[in-house]
C-alpha cells in the first residue's frame, strides 16, 4: 500500500468536550504519523470554503455555524493508505448511528456534531491539506 497524506480535524464539540487527547491517542496507536499539528479558530468564511461541496444543501448554514463556534484542532497525518484508514477509524457520518470503538461512536453526538473531520478521497486531501 502506498503512503498517503491526509487532513483530520477535531471539530468544535469534541475539542470542548476535552477529547483531544483521547483523538490523538488513537492516532498514535493507529499508528499514524502526526505531520503537522495546529490548533485554530476558522472564521464562517474559512468553514464555508472548506465544505464548498456542500454549498446549497439544506444543513450547509448550521455546519458553517458549528465549525466557526470554537477552536478546532488540524491535524495533517500520513500513513500506508492514510486515506482509507482514517475513515475507518473515524466510522459513519452519523454518531449516534457509528459503532462503538469508532472515534465518532464513542466521541460524538450526532450527524452534524460528529467529533471528527477526515478527508474521503485523495483529490479532496490534496485541497484540503492546501487549504
Ligand atoms: P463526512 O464528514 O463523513 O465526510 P459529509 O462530507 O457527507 O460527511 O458531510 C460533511 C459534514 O456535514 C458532516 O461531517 C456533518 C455535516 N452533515 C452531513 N450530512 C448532514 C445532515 N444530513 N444533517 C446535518 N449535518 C450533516
Ligand atoms: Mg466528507
Amino acid at each position: 500500500m502506498k503512503t498517503e497524506r491526509t487532513l483530520a480535524i477535531i471539530k468544535p464539540d469534541a475539542v470542548q468536550a476535552g477529547h483531544i487527547g483521547h483523538i490523538l491517542t488513537r492516532i498514535e496507536q493507529a499508528p499514524l504519523r502526526i505531520v503537522a499539528m495546529r490548533l485554530v479558530r476558522l472564521d464562517r468564511e474559512s468553514a464555508a470554503n472548506f465544505y464548498r461541496e456542500h454549498a446549497g444543501r439544506c444543513f450547509f448554514n448550521d455546519l458553517c455555524q458549528y465549525m466557526s463556534s470554537g477552536p478546532v484542532v488540524v491535524i495533517l497525518l500520513e500513513g500506508e493508505g492514510a486515506i482509507a484508514r482514517w475513515r475507518e477509524m473515524i466510522g459513519p457520518t452519523d454518531a449516534a448511528a457509528a459503532p462503538p470503538g469508532t472515534i465518532r461512536g464513542d466521541f460524538g453526538e450526532s450527524v452534524q456534531n460528529n467529533a471528527v473531520h477526515g478527508s474521503d478521497i485523495a483529490e479532496h486531501a490534496r485541497f484540503e491539506i492546501n487549504f
